[in-house]
């Protein structure tokens, strides 16, 4: 039995982190071996607050030491990583990507950087963002930035279409083979843009912007885990970065017509396998 280990959040309530990455990627068929960086009762962009804590790295480190007592780091396709609890953290997950490495060189890194945003109110503990930055990122296979998380990593402003893709360019340069941008906030206003660069070119997909009241979170962690799931069902990267819009799109235009803020991930299941809209990338 092959499958993916996934270093995320995971909150009680609600879609963000491993919550909302686990579900959609045992939808599509795939095995999915999660590991919990903080165990919160909600995403923190609750007005309320959380509660919880995050857990130790030497915490990640005992349960990947487990999984290799037991023989099943060879059997790991993949390590997807996401929010991260603290800047040690970040070496235990570097740590367990070495291991899988070893026993099965063919592994995938996904990294999806979460660096937080204070104006959203995603918080992250001190120091990550340069663990991200210096030492995660430079070591990934693939890596899935929002617009602020490239222009960090490649230290280049990001203001229009061409800085993107120079930025993704920039990108490939530092280590990872495949950057999928989730979200271009400044490309377009009424449309939603993400990018995806590999050696092959960069393409775009644009679709509608829906108009929430209060933005859902977790949607990035959504959009990393389809990524790297379509790619292990087989799928080019190509077709894994419309399938990861497209499904997606589908869970959001749900979640808005349901007028919830959390992801209604649960309820739009279908789509996450056979999504209703199909929007199609353009090379640039
Ligand atoms: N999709 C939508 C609709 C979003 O609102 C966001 C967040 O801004 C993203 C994708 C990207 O995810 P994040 O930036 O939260 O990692
Ligand atoms: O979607 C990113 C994310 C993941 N995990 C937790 C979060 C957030 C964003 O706010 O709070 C716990």
């Amino acid at each position: 039995m092959k499958g993916i280990i996934s270093i995320q959040s995971h909150v009680v309530f609600g879609h963000a982190g491993n919550s909302s990455a686990v579900f959609p990627l045992q939808r599509l068929g795939l095995e999915v071996w999660p590991i919990h960086t903080v165990q919160f009762s909600n995403h923190t962009q609750y007005k309320q607050g959380w509660t919880g804590r995050a857990f130790s790295a030497n915490d990640i480190n005992e349960l990947v030491d487990g999984m290799a007592n037991i023989g099943k780091l060879a059997d790991c396709q993949a390590i997807l990583s996401g929010y991260q609890g603290s800047a040690e953290q970040c070496q235990a997950v570097i740590n367990t990507v070495k291991k899988v490495k070893v026993e099965n060189p063919h592994a995938l890194y996904v990294c999806d950087p979460v660096m937080g945003d204070p104006e959203k109110g995603c918080i992250l503990a001190e120091g990550i963002t340069e663990q991200l930055i210096n030492d995660v990122m430079p070591i990934a296979d693939i890596i899935v930035p929002n617009q602020f998380e490239l222009a960090q990593f490649t230290q280049m402003d990001i203001n229009n279409l061409e800085q993107a893709k120079q930025a993704c360019e920039k990108a490939l340069t530092l280590g990872p083979k495949i950057v999928l941008v989730k979200h271009l906030h400044s490309i377009a206003d009424d449309t939603f843009s993400m990018m995806l660069a590999t050696q092959s070119g960069c393409y775009l997909i644009q679709r509608p912007q829906l108009d929430f009241s209060l933005q859902p979170v977790g949607v990035g962690d959504l959009i990393s885990a389809l990524f790297t799931g379509g790619l292990l069902k087989g799928m080019s990267a190509l077709e894994a970065f419309e399938h990861a819009t497209n499904a997606s799109f589908g869970v959001l235009k749900l979640t808005h017509k349901m007028a919830q803020w959390e992801l209604q991930t649960i309820a739009a299941q279908d789509e996450l396998v056979n999504p209703t809209h199909l929007f199609n990338a353009i090379k640039l």
